[in-house]
Parts: structure tokens; C-alpha cells; sequence
């Protein structure tokens, strides 16, 4: 079993976040230090470390981060477009090992790595 970071906390509602969808693959928060006017983080239910883990039998809850990344994006109005982004272990600059999509958005992004 892999261990658990404070994402299960939040998923299981044992500390405060500010969730915008909840069901049973997935759920969907604001994240606590916004980088974008919308910065919402998707998770799978089931704990992923990384997205180096990710196996067949996961792939309803992931295919449930995208289609709720598209239904949040919608409700915050981003139109104009988004960015959803997965950082993966160290050198992806991985923070908290819980797989999580960000979904960024509410304003032009810049390129996505220095050129
Ligand atoms: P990453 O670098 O991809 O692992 O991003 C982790 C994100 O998680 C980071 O943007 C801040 C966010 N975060 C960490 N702890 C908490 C928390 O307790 N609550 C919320 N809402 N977000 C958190």
C-alpha cells in the first residue's frame, strides 16, 4: 500500500480544502498557494504516487481527471484556454507524491519552459 500524504486527508475531508467536485474516482480542489487565477489540483481517489505508477486498472480514474478538468474549466469560464499539467517525481519538481493534474487558468500562461 503506498503511503498516504495530505491529498487523503483532503479527499477524505479530515482537513479543509476548498473542494470543487468530489465522485468516486476523483476528486478536485483549489490549490492552497494559487498560481493562476483558477489553480485547481485533480486527483485520483486511489492513492498514485507519481504518474510513473499509473497502471491499466487505473485508467477510468484517469480518464475522470480529464473529463472533470473539462467540466471545472468550463464552470470557471476559462474559454479562452487552459494549461493542465502533471509533475512527475524529482526532476519534474513533484511535491507531493499523490498523482495530481493542475488545471491552470484565468489568465495568458508563458511558454512552459524557458526557451
Ligand atoms: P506539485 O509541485 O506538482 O507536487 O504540486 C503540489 C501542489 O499541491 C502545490 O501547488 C501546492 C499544493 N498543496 C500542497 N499542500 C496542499 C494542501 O494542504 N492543500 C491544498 N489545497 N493544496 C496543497
Amino acid at each position: 500500500m503506498p503511503e498516504e500524504t495530505i491529498f487523503s486527508k483532503i479527499i477524505r475531508k479530515e482537513i479543509p480544502a476548498d473542494i470543487v467536485y468530489q465522485d468516486d474516482l476523483v476528486t478536485a480542489f483549489r490549490d492552497i498557494n494559487p498560481l493562476t487565477p483558477t489553480h485547481i489540483l485533480i486527483i485520483p481517489n486511489k492513492i498514485i504516487p507519481t504518474a510513473a505508477d499509473v497502471n491499466e486498472e487505473d485508467e477510468a480514474a484517469l480518464g475522470r481527471m480529464f473529463t472533470v478538468a473539462r467540466k471545472i474549466a468550463e464552470q470557471e469560464g476559462l474559454d479562452k484556454g487552459y494549461r493542465l499539467l502533471v509533475n512527475c517525481k524529482e526532476h519534474g519538481r513533484q511535491e507531493v507524491y499523490h498523482l495530481h493534474m493542475h488545471l491552470f487558468g484565468g489568465k495568458q500562461l508563458g511558454n512552459m519552459l524557458p526557451k
